[in-house]
């Protein structure tokens, strides 16, 4: 990979270039970006929020990013939302009415550790990089590691699996310290959006039940309208629907987590490809994801503005 040159949009930027990135937004807008320490990683990196707003307002929308260590357009996008959202603060007349009413929380790297493993000795890497008792096998899989049925799934003890759970729900720091975030805001954070990559969906709960959620009428709505404003930028196709019928049935996921904590709308971003690239998807393919995940992205603000 290339590491040197400077950010840039239309690359995947490297670890250190993001944490230079959020100083960047940060100096650029301080009126309207500010950055969060809300913990550290195993490894002491620290995990940064960018709240994007104007100040305390009533809603919010919390994002998370790169949560899976290989899903590298993940984070790209949540680079490309801070990015567009404050460029476009002031022209678009819809960023500007979002951003005056509500703010976005932005995790850009959940799974710092992880992301830097990818970048320098596994590029297949997905969990993150805590040592586990008793097992020569490093890292739990962060979104196995809620506080959400976490017991009830037996393929996910295992400390050598891509999908361990860890030894408790939220042993990971970086679990512990989003859940924490989350929780301290909750009255304001009205949806709950996570980026994953790769199968082209648009993801609501539940995963760890056929169960459908109490709003499902709703979410399933939302997530139609997302898909097909998804496509009329480039026609890229989209399924839509709860985790464990259209993709698998999940225990412990960020996702189901947030919906039983009370935020009665989130949704899980499967971006690009559909397998063509999968994880290793081209460079060439970054902005054109992420004009195309924006306009869902803000519907569903839009949305949540409204309700
Ligand atoms: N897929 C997700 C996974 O963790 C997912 C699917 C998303 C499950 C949200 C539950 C909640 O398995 C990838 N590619 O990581
Ligand atoms: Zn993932």
């Amino acid at each position: 990979e290339d590491i040197s040159g400077r950010h840039s949009y239309a690359k995947y930027n490297n670890w250190d270039k993001i944490v230079a990135w959020t100083e960047k937004m940060v100096n650029k807008c301080p009126e309207m970006v500010s950055r969060i320490k809300i913990g550290s990683t195993v490894e002491d990196n620290p995990l940064y929020v960018l709240k994007i707003g104007k100040d305390e307002r009533r809603k919010a929308i919390f994002m998370d990013c790169g949560i899976h260590a290989r899903e590298w357009i993940s984070p790209a996008f949540c680079q490309w939302f801070v990015y567009q959202a404050t460029k476009s603060y002031g022209k678009n007349k819809i960023m500007t009415k979002l951003l005056d009413r509500m703010n976005f929380y932005v995790l850009p790297v959940f799974n710092v550790d992880g992301y830097i493993w990818s970048w320098t000795q596994n590029r297949m890497w997905r969990k993150n990089r805590s040592k586990n008792k008793n097992s020569s096998c490093i890292g739990t899989d962060l979104n196995r590691n809620f506080d959400v049925s976490w017991n009830s799934s037996p393929g996910t003890n295992n400390p050598c699996s891509d999908i361990y759970r860890g030894p408790a729900p939220e042993s990971e720091k970086e679990t512990k310290a989003v859940t924490d975030f989350i929780r301290r805001h909750l009255k304001s954070i009205k949806a709950y959006i996570t980026f994953h990559s790769y199968s082209q969906m648009l993801l609501f709960p539940y995963g760890y039940t056929t169960k459908l959620p109490p709003n499902y009428e709703d979410l399933n709505k939302v997530a139609k309208i997302g898909t097909d404003v998804i496509s009329t930028r480039y026609e890229t196709r989209y399924i839509y629907g709860p985790i464990a019928s259209k993709i698998y049935p999940t225990t412990g996921s960020s996702l189901d987590w947030a919906y039983d904590l009370g935020i009665k709308h989130t949704f899980a971003f499967e971006l690009r490809d559909k397998g063509k690239f999968g994880f290793l998807l081209p460079e060439s393919l970054i902005k054109p994801t992420c004009k195309e995940t924006m306009l869902a992205v803000k519907f569903i603000a839009k949305y949540i503005l409204k309700h």
